[in-house]
This record gives C-alpha cells, sequence and structure tokens, in this order.
C-alpha cells in the first residue's frame, strides 16, 4: 500500500483550502468576473500573504454555472493593466463566446469589458481561464470552475469541487517571474514547487457510508497530477464533465493539465477515521487535503449508476470520416531540425531565438491557414502522433472528441487528452458547431512555444 506521509507540500507549510466568493447578478441578469490583481493567504504558516491575479478578488474565482438547459450571462471587467479574456473550457458554446483572442474575439484591454452569453447545454463539470498570455495569467491565477448541474439532482450527501494547481513559488511564497523561460518552455513546462488543493465548499467532516461527489479539476499550467484518495471506495462518472455511459471503479486518478474527472464515492473510513486526497509521486505521497470522518448510521447504497447522458452526439462509424494526420514534434531532445514560423522556414536555431520550439504538422505556432475546413455535421478523425520526448495534454476546443480504440469501439467524450511520449492514437467528432477552433497543448508553455494550430466549421 501506498505510504503517506504529513508533509503537506513539497515546499514545507500548509496545505490550505477555503471557499471562493460567490459572483452576484446586476440588474440586467449579467454576473460581474473582474479580474485584477489581490493579495491572497495561499500558503499557511509564517508566510505572507502570495500576490495573485483573480476573478473577484479570489483564486479559484468565483463557482460559476448553474442548471442545465440555464444561460449564464457574464460580464468580464478587466482591472489588469493588461489585456485579458476568458475562455470556457470544455463547454461547446457559439464561436463568438469562445474566448480567443485574434480567432474569436478581440483582447479585453484594460478597463474594457466583454459579456459572454453561454448556454449551459451540457450537464458537468467545466472551468473558465484566461486565453490572454495564458501560460503567465493562468499560472498568476485567472481562472474558476464553472458546474452545470443535472436538471434531477443526484443522491449525495456532499457535492464538492476539487480544484487542484502547481504554484512556482519563491521563498517568500510569491509567484516567480520567470514566465516562459526557455527551459520551461522546451521541456516539462513550467513545474511548481507547490501543489496545493482548494475544495469547495470544504466540510468539516464526512460520516461513515456517506455518498460524496468530487469533481476533480486540474488546473495547473504544466503539472500532470497523479492522485490517490484513501478512506473512500467510488467509481468515475464522468471525464471533462461527460458522462461516462459506465461507471469505472475507481483507483488512481491521472490528471494532465485542463482535465476533469468526476467520481461518486462512498465514505469507507470508520468513525475517527479520515478521508484523505494526495498528490502521488512514486511510492511517496503529499496529503492535500484531509477530513475527519465520524460515526454515520447511513447503510451503502446501491452500486453507482451512469449520469444522463448530454446532448452531444456519439460517434458510431468513421469509416465515412475525413482523416487528418496531426504530429506532434520539438523540444529538447525531440531532434526537431526546423519548421515553419510565421511563413517562414527557420532551422531550430532561428525557432529558439524566436521561442517557438515546438510544432504541428511542421508549423510552429498559429498557422494563417487552418489545419483543415470540415462542412458542417462531417465526420473528422485526428490521427495524433506525438514524435516528441514528453506527454502533452492536447485539447480541442469547440467540441469533444472521442478515442477510436484499436477494437473499432469508441471512448468516452473528452476535450483534452494526455498524449504520452511516442503514442499514436486517433480521435473522431462530428464538426457540428460552427466557425474558427484552436487545437493546442494544454501545458501552457509547449503552447506559448508553438505547439497549436486549428481549423474551421463552415
Ligand atoms: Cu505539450
Amino acid at each position: 500500500m501506498m505510504k503517506l506521509n504529513r508533509r503537506k507540500v513539497l515546499m514545507g507549510g500548509l496545505a490550505m483550502a477555503g471557499m471562493p466568493r460567490f459572483a452576484k447578478a446586476k440588474d440586467d441578469g449579467f454576473l460581474e468576473l473582474a479580474a485584477f490583481e489581490t493579495q491572497m493567504q495561499l500558503v499557511e504558516g509564517e508566510y505572507p500573504k502570495t500576490a495573485v491575479w483573480g476573478f473577484n478578488g479570489s483564486v479559484p474565482g468565483p463557482l460559476l454555472g448553474g442548471v442545465q438547459g440555464e444561460r449564464m450571462r457574464v460580464r468580464l471587467r478587466n482591472e489588469l493593466t493588461e489585456n485579458t479574456a476568458v475562455h470556457w473550457h470544455g463547454m461547446r458554446v457559439k464561436n463568438a463566446m469562445d474566448g480567443v483572442p485574434g480567432m474569436t474575439m478581440q483582447a479585453v484591454p484594460p478597463q474594457g469589458s466583454f459579456d459572454y452569453e453561454i448556454s449551459l447545454r451540457d450537464a458537468g463539470t467545466y472551468w473558465y481561464h484566461s486565453h490572454n498570455r495564458s501560460l503567465k495569467q493562468v499560472s498568476k491565477g485567472l481562472y474558476g470552475i464553472v458546474v452545470a448541474r443535472e436538471s434531477s439532482p443526484l443522491d449525495v450527501d456532499h457535492d464538492l469541487v476539487v480544484v487542484l494547481d502547481d504554484w512556482r513559488l519563491s521563498p517568500d511564497a510569491q509567484i516567480t517571474d520567470d514566465f516562459g523561460n526557455m527551459h520551461d518552455l522546451s521541456h516539462a513546462g513550467r513545474l511548481g514547487n507547490y501543489i496545493h488543493a482548494v475544495v469547495d465548499p470544504l466540510p468539516t467532516h464526512f460520516a461513515a457510508n456517506q455518498r460524496v461527489r468530487l469533481r476533480f479539476v486540474n488546473t495547473a499550467t504544466d503539472r500532470i497530477m497523479p492522485l490517490a484518495l484513501q478512506g473512500v471506495e467510488g467509481w468515475i462518472v464522468a471525464r471533462d464533465g461527460m458522462p461516462l455511459a459506465r461507471p469505472e471503479a475507481m483507483d488512481q486518478i491521472t490528471l494532465g493539465p485542463a482535465e476533469r474527472v468526476d467520481a461518486i464515492v462512498d465514505v469507507t473510513a470508520e468513525a475517527g477515521g479520515e478521508v484523505l486526497l494526495a498528490f502521488r509521486e512514486g511510492d511517496q505521497g503529499y496529503v492535500l487535503a484531509e477530513t475527519p470522518v465520524l460515526a454515520g448510521a447511513r447503510a451503502r447504497r446501491a452500486p453507482v449508476e451512469a449520469l444522463p447522458p448530454n446532448p452531444i452526439t456519439n460517434i458510431t462509424s468513421v469509416a465515412d470520416a475525413r482523416a487528418v494526420p496531426m504530429v506532434m514534434e520539438g523540444g529538447a531532445m525531440g531532434g526537431l531540425r526546423g519548421a515553419t514560423f510565421k511563413g517562414e522556414n527557420m532551422d531550430m536555431r532561428a525557432l529558439v531565438q524566436e521561442g517557438q520550439v515546438w510544432a504541428v504538422n511542421g508549423v510552429a505556432g498559429l498557422p494563417d491557414a487552418p489545419l483543415f475546413e470540415a462542412s458542417l455535421e462531417e465526420t473528422v478523425v485526428l490521427n495524433m502522433q506525438n514524435d516528441t520526448a514528453f506527454p502533452h495534454a492536447m485539447h480541442m476546443h469547440g467540441t469533444h472528441f472521442q478515442e477510436v480504440l484499436p477494437d473499432g469501439s469508441f471512448g468516452p467524450h473528452k476535450d483534452t487528452v494526455l498524449m504520452m511520449r511516442g503514442e499514436q492514437r486517433a480521435f473522431a467528432f462530428v464538426a457540428d458547431n460552427p466557425g474558427k477552433w484552436l487545437i493546442h497543448c494544454h501545458m501552457l508553455s509547449h503552447q506559448t512555444a508553438g505547439m497549436k494550430t486549428w481549423f474551421k466549421v463552415s
């Protein structure tokens, strides 16, 4: 069995879990989401407060959402000193609401604002984050969670969001400003030294046999999170917001940047015990959250059932699909000789000077022409191939894709997938959302350094 030690964080000190502030709607129905710098007690103990960039003065920002089918209106106000924009990760929004500066909207300047109107088409766990200078802005804290609840509530005793992040802090607990240094960009990204979980709402205790829904979100810019739970037994019921056709028995959870998992767990620890969430690294674990367990009278319940499906098309065949190769290259130890950047052929030296060291199909950075143009309702298969020495968390905007499995069946709907070194996997989707959409690595260091492309649906 895995050994867990009581060291809460990698750099020492205590992990803290808190609750973000709620957003209140204005008379016109818009929730205000103001981006500004603030001070936050990120690390407890004798550490000073950390200067962060948050929404409405907290990291994570306010929990947004509602009931599936409702409409969400959010007014982003930029009170920073640089441009920003908000992307709704995993939400199948209209293209104009996708929040990508230069592609779907203009970046919001300081003192500017932008009105987002979003239908909660799908139930599930999603998140929002800055999509402008995103490596820096997400590192500083510009993100929050969106929960779209099922129209009939589940029979659970707690419904908790577990927000995971990885901060790179100086000895006085300040975010280091070495964003985008070439070592981070060309290797595994900006890995931090303080892994932190915020549980919202934070329960004071569980009772034995209680049933708990846990919505895990990895908001880290680059860190893959291997997680383990003790004192519970459970099932994974959704990935990246989308319900699984059949719940999977939960063992360990590994979340790449931006990935989510919804789990429903029963508290198996007895009274006097505790439920632990740990970041697991090899045989060692670091406790991120612990909750005591009190006596409970309720008997354990029936097995967990699948959540009701979301209204997204299930792939049934890829026989007539358009196949699109997507080869990821570059990075340290990647053997990339050169690539095209801004229409110019460059050798590796020139690419390094431009800060562009990753490429998709031989192109670093966003090309002028889309990777492909799909007609509405066309089925597309992305044949991804990771020809680099690092894993990549490949994310597609606009809709979810399903892996084409070797036996010809299709995997769960996902919006982000962890492609390990050397892997070759195919992902199919129906191009049912018109507009211009990004595909990029959600290791934001890699995205910054060139691993991104786009496609068009018309
Ligand atoms: Cu990557």
